[in-house]
């Protein structure tokens, strides 16, 4: 467990890295953010497999990355607030879907969005 909201920021850089999470993460306080880069051709990922599972204790989840999220079958997310799911952020390559096939708790929509998309509100 993470003593404080937690920022994981990964990518960005001249690889394209999928991030993929099998284990627990927790946020003991605030918002707990996962933010992968985007770089031209696909692979800028954040995975979540059957045995990686999200909490914000007291916060929201945010998933953010330059192509697809895919949250596999037997992961979890669970946020006392808010669940939001960004993908193709900043997007060069015109890829970035969401596959949702675990289960997501949360005391708010999820709000999900997938590219590609160049700009993207607050
Ligand atoms: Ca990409
Ligand atoms: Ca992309």
């Amino acid at each position: 467990m993470l003593p404080m909201a937690a920022t994981l920021l990964f990518g960005g850089a001249a690889l394209a890295v999928p991030i993929t999470i099998g284990t627990t993460v927790t946020a003991a306080t605030g918002d707990l953010t996962i933010t992968n880069g985007e770089t031209a051709g696909p692979g800028d990922d954040v995975i979540v497999t059957g045995t990686g599972k999200l909490n914000a204790v007291s916060g929201s989840v945010f998933i953010n990355t330059g192509d697809d999220v895919d949250l596999q079958a037997g992961s979890a997310i669970t946020a006392a607030n808010a669940v939001h799911l960004n993908a193709g952020v900043s997007d060069v390559d015109g890829i970035g879907d969401i596959t949702i096939a675990g289960s997501i708790q949360a005391s708010s929509p999820v709000a999900a969005v997938a590219g590609p998309v160049t700009t993207r509100s607050p």
